[in-house]
């Protein structure tokens, strides 16, 4: 079926028995790209609790789970057109609908320090100011970004080099920028919704696949792969965005509300994904004995770092406009993080 079809149709079922969808609704819809128990549906599930307490119950949040209201691509759309209220847009998958997020995306950019890559995410000026206006520009107020993991490989042979890639059909999520990075790296990149990750695995379509620790437990994909690999190239990240006719449309007391939600929010999750993560590679190795995990040396690791050197550049080439200078940006908020978590 047609996208735009597709979009018609989900937005038609979503509004259907509300009259408008303007910022005074009382029920607000928050779609999340992932499955129950997911760090994406702890944050919104707490987001929900804090909006509904502060409102005094006058706003309802209703949450939809991955596959509820469509893949990542289609949950984007639904909010950009105001059919649903907040979502999660990955810059994994955003990058063809925002493609200057995509900066977040690349390898060894963001600081390794936990607190310093709080500090960027939560406050940066690129994202912020910057990036925010091809946000809004699409139709979406960017809310928030916060980390989800270290993103770890899962694959069916022992891989430590480029080399080892090289006959490896490699699903990445589907923002462009993402092929290119596992080209550089020497694999065979395959882009796909997640939902179609498993059985891919499964039937041997592809061999190999890449997310946090965490979603790997959850997306049972260490049933299917049988190595994971901590490389330490890049974090997932995630944003989450509302609709801008909406935000736009609420009161200064609401918006006020939203902004105190976030900041509390922002300590919640860093805290929440750092403990799933940690839990979910001792439960893979519970459930999966002959799992093997491979953390590549500083030396191996370099090599990738070496390989991913042009990403940058090629991300600024195929993007255009004012990427180059979001980069920029958002390399100076990296080093200003970094040199304050170091005066410490
Ligand atoms: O691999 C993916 O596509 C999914 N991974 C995570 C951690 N969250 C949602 C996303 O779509």
């Amino acid at each position: 079926m047609n996208i735009g079809i597709r979009i018609r149709r989900l937005a038609a079922g979503v509004t259907l028995g509300f009259a408008t969808l303007s910022a005074a609704a009382a029920d607000w819809k928050f779609a999340v790209e992932e499955g129950p128990g997911d760090v994406q549906t702890l944050y919104a599930e707490e987001f929900k609790r804090l909006v509904e307490e502060r409102t005094q119950g006058k706003v309802k949040v209703t949450i939809y789970t991955y596959g509820q209201l469509g893949n990542e691509n289609d949950l984007t759309e639904l909010t950009a057109v105001g059919a649903i209220q907040f979502s999660n847009a990955s810059p994994g998958h955003l990058g063809t609908f925002v493609p200057e997020v995509q900066v977040l995306s690349l390898p060894f950019l963001l600081p390794e320090s936990d607190k310093a890559k709080g500090d960027v995410l939560s406050n940066s000026k690129a994202l912020y100011e910057d990036l925010a206006k091809d946000f809004t520009a699409k139709g979406l107020k960017l809310f928030t970004v916060y980390p989800e993991g270290e993103m770890v490989w899962t694959t069916k042979k022992p891989v430590r080099t480029p080399e080892d890639l090289g006959d490896v059909k490699f699903r990445v999520m589907t923002s462009p920028i993402l092929i290119e990075q596992f080209k550089l790296y020497g694999a065979n990149p395959v882009a796909l919704p997640w939902g179609e990750v498993y059985g891919g695995l499964q039937m041997n379509v592809i061999q190999a696949q890449v997310n946090p620790a965490f979603f790997i437990e959850s997306a049972k994909f260490h049933e299917v792969t049988s190595h994971l690999v901590h490389v330490g190239d890049v974090e997932y990240t995630t944003t989450v965005v509302a609709n801008a006719d909406f935000w736009d449309g609420l009161s200064d007391e609401q918006r006020t509300m939203l902004g105190k939600v976030r900041d509390d929010l922002q300590t919640f999750i860093l805290e929440k994904q750092r403990e799933k993560n940690a839990a979910a590679v001792e439960k893979m190795l519970k459930d999966n004995p002959k799992l093997s995990v491979i953390k590549l040396t500083p030396e191996e690791r370099d090599v990738f770092r070496k390989r991913a050197e042009p990403l940058a550049d090629t991300l600024v080439g195929m993007v255009g406009g004012r990427s180059g200078q979001i980069l920029e940006q958002l390399r100076a908020d990296i080093a200003k993080a970094e040199k304050a978590v170091e005066a410490k």
